[in-house]
Formats: structure tokens, sequence, C-alpha cells
């Protein structure tokens, strides 16, 4: 509703600003009449609610139990305008989104606490596009331009939570008495309604237990990060299929074949693909994908569906352009699949948080001694973290509807927490040796390998969500061969 608002968010009256860049003409008054009338009645009745409503509610119901006697406030976001009247494509917050279920842009949740203990909570959503005033039509943003949206009438049964008109949100919380909490950075209008009430210190402990109240997945998530990489292994072999079209143009035909699957399978990318190819690979966030993809090089290709439900998986495989492994990229790639092997086997109830990181860096850090990169003993190697010019990066996060999830959890319930069951996090080590390292072989420059899965951890140990796809190098040969055909 960007045009038909102030700065505020506060929805004006008439008359609704009409598009600035000319392509309708003003609008006489016996079009606007006519305009009114004359369109079927489309509610709909009797809606099952979404399938995570009641997990929504009780993740709702932890929040209220934690902040008893206080207004607790979760925008969903606004668009975001990428030129003129063109926005970005609208991605609900994910804090919104994990309390709710909803997706819906410009919508704002709000817990209101009751006198009785506990709170009501209320989604204020964007209503039907009025009729009457034009906006539906004349409006960017109204519904004849982008689309229909559930009345408030079918938001409640949708989600299972009462709903309301979001233009009144903004006045309604200033007005609102009592301690308050809101999620920054979503929604300029309603941090400015609540500006007087909020405090720095007090929003920042609502958004690091929101991130800490993601960290266990309920049986729903799981489920969603499964279908995830399930999606994702279709993209990867969607990938191996067209390396020879990849070979002929760019790493832009991989990043586009893998987008095709997540956009018709979920929603999108949970995150900009890496498609690295040859030397690219040693550049840990290579997302410009523009570069030459050649026969006797590695692919490392680090991509995830995200759901239609918004939750996404993050996996990273390393493959051979033409099917084979030399002798060099195996002698790595092994390297990189036993620390991952040693990483997944730390993963399991009880252990501790860094164990599975620690476990692959000792692996790692062994094989750079054997192969005469660095001196041992590998004790002295660890402690002074020396590998870590080639393996750069920590092991892991955590994974949900972030892809580096739960990232204001604090120190002690992240980092230094213990595993427990329904955890999902990444193990993915790697190793690069970049194209200028005078310290390396010239034969290793231009190779970076990682390897990455996503793992839950289970009442007995952990479960590898991306087993769909091979991880060792004689079974990632033998599946692009029968892909290639
Ligand atoms: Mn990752």
């Amino acid at each position: 509703m960007a045009e038909a608002r102030d700065e505020q968010g506060v929805a004006k009256d008439k008359p609704i600003k009409q598009r600035k860049n000319g392509l309708y003409p003003a609008v006489s008054e016996e079009l606007a009449t006519v305009m009114k009338s004359g369109w079927a009645d489309t509610e709909r009745h009797g809606l099952e609610p979404i399938e995570q409503a009641p997990y929504a509610a009780a993740r709702r119901a932890a929040l209220s139990a934690r902040f008893p006697g206080e207004r607790i406030v979760v925008p969903a976001g606004r668009l975001r305008t990428r030129s003129n009247d063109t926005e970005y494509p609208f991605r609900a917050a994910t804090e919104y989104v994990h309390l709710t279920g909803d997706q819906t842009q410009d919508a704002v949740l709000v817990l209101e606490p009751l006198p009785a203990g506990g709170h009501q909570a209320t989604a204020y959503l964007l209503p039907r596009s009025d009729r009457e005033n034009g906006e539906f039509w004349l409006d960017g943003q109204g519904e004849l331009w982008v689309g229909r949206r559930n009345s408030l009438a079918e938001g409640e049964q949708l989600l299972g939570l009462a709903c309301k008109d979001v233009r009144r949100a903004a006045e309604e919380l200033r007005a609102a008495t009592g301690p308050v909490r809101v999620v920054r950075g979503l929604d300029a209008g309603i941090e400015a309604a609540l500006a007087d009430k909020v405090t720095a210190e007090r929003d920042a402990e609502l958004k690091s237990f929101l991130s800490e109240l993601r960290l266990v997945k309920d049986a729903y998530e799981i489920g969603e990060l499964q279908k995830a990489c399930d999606s994702t292994a279709r993209g990867f072999e969607d990938v191996v299929k067209v390396l020879d079209r990849a070979e002929a143009t760019s790493e832009r035909w991989i990043e586009g074949t893998f987008f095709l699957r997540a956009r018709v399978e979920g929603n999108d990318i949970g995150y900009g693909s890496i498609c690295a190819a040859g030397p690219h690979a040693t550049t840990l966030h290579w997302v410009r994908n523009d570069g030459p993809v050649r026969s006797g090089e590695l692919l490392l290709l680090d991509a995830g569906v995200e759901t239609t439900s918004l939750y996404t998986a993050d996996v990273t495989r390393t493959l051979p352009i033409n099917g084979r492994f030399s002798p060099l990229q195996r002698k790595i790639y092994d390297a990189v699949y036993d620390a991952q092997q040693a990483g997944i086997a730390a993963v399991k109830p009880g252990a501790g948080y860094r164990d599975f990181h620690e476990a692959a860096q000792q692996v790692l850090a062994e094989r750079l001694v054997e192969w005469g990169l660095l001196e041992g003993p590998v004790e002295r190697v660890l402690e002074l973290s020396l590998q870590r010019r080639w393996t750069l990066h920590g092991t892991g996060h955590m994974l949900g509807l972030d892809v580096h999830d739960c990232a204001q959890a604090r120190t002690e319930t992240y980092v230094d927490c213990t595993l427990v069951p329904g955890m999902v996090l990444t193990v993915e080590p790697g190793l690069y040796f970049q194209p200028d390292d005078l310290t390396v072989p010239a034969e290793y420059r231009g190779i970076g390998v990682r390897i990455e899965d996503d793992i839950v951890v289970t009442d007995s140990g952990a479960r590898n969500l991306s087993d769909g796809l091979p991880r060792q190098a004689d079974e990632v040969e033998e599946w692009m061969a029968a892909l290639r055909g």
C-alpha cells in the first residue's frame, strides 16, 4: 500500500493517489461510477486453518508466557522500492512468519496483555481493496494490480487468529498504554507510533527471545526442512544434467537452472546461490556467477530451495565438471569428506554445539600436516588455528526459516549450547586454496571444496535431511554419470 499511505503507515482517505507513470489518464466521473459496481461476491467461507496454525499458536503461547503483562508487536515488514513504483519481491519477516504462519506484506501481529493474564493475539492485515473509493484499481497496490487478498474474515479462518485492518494498527498502538516491545527494523510506521514507549534494550531482548524460540524445531518444521532438502536435491540433479549448457555459456546457466526448481517447487531460493566454477570456488560467497565453466575443473554449488512455507535448505556439493575427479581434486575432496563425516558423527543429543566444528577441524589439520602444507604437530596447528588459512570459516550454523537461523540467540543458548533433539544445523567443512596463494604448490591453487549437509538432531543421534544427494567421491561420479546418460 505504499502509495495509499503516509509515512506513518496510516491510510489516507480519498483521493487515492494515481500511478505517476502516466500509463493511464485521469478518470471521468462516469467511469469511476461504473467501476464501483457489477462485481461478484467472492468471499470464501468454511476455510480450513493452515497446517502450521496450531504450531504457531504454541509459539505465541511461549512468547506470552515469557513477557506477561506486556504488549508485543511483531511486524511482517513493508515493500521496499527497487525504483520508482517497482518493488523488490516481498518476503515476510521470519519472526512474523514463525508466530502466525502468515506471509502477507504490511501485516503486524500484536499480543495484547489481558487483565486476567495471558494475551489476546491479533493479526493486523491489509483487508480487501475498497471498491467504493476506487482503491482496488487506481492504487498501484490495489487488488486489480497485484491480485486478490484474503478478507479479514478469511484470514481469521486460515490463521486461527483474530484479524483486524492494519491501517488502524499504528493509531491503536499510539493510543495504547502499558509496557510494549517491538521487533525493530521492519515497519517504520509502527515504530514511529511506539517511539516513546519502547527501549532498544528491551526490544533487543524480544528479538533474542524470538531467535531462541526457533532453536528447537517442531514436527511441522522438520517436515518442511525435509521438503526443502528434497527439492534442493532435485535442483542439483537439474544442474548436473545441464553442465554442457553451462560450459557453453557461464555459471549463470547453473544459477538459472537451480532457480527454476526453487520457484516451481518452493517460494524462492533461501539465499543467493553460489555457483562457483574453477577458482571461483575459493571465494566463499561467490554470487556474481558470471564466470566460465570448464571441463577439468570443479563446480562448488551452494544452494537451497526455500519452501512455500519459507523454510530453506542449505546444501553444498563440489562436483567435477567433466564427471571425474582428478587425483589431486580427489585427494582434497576426500579430506573434506572425511572431515564432514567426523563432524556429522559429532552431532547428537548431549554433545556440545562446538564439537562438530572441532571434529572437522581436527581432520583437516591432520591432512594439511600430512601433505606438508603445515608443520606439525597437529596439536600445535590446532592450538594456533593455523589450518584456518585454508579452512577459513566455521563448520556450520542453525538452519530453519533463515539460512543462518536463530542469529540473535545468546552465546549461552547457541554456540555454547548442548545439542537437543529438534535442532537442525549444517555441517559444512571446506578447504580453499586461493589462486594467488604462494604458500601451496602451484597445482593446489584455485581449488576449493566444500561439502554441506543439513542435519537434524534426533533422540538417538542425528538424521541427514539432505542425504538424497551423494557425497562420497565414487558415488558422486556414479550419480553424475547416471544423470548425464
Ligand atoms: Mn551454510
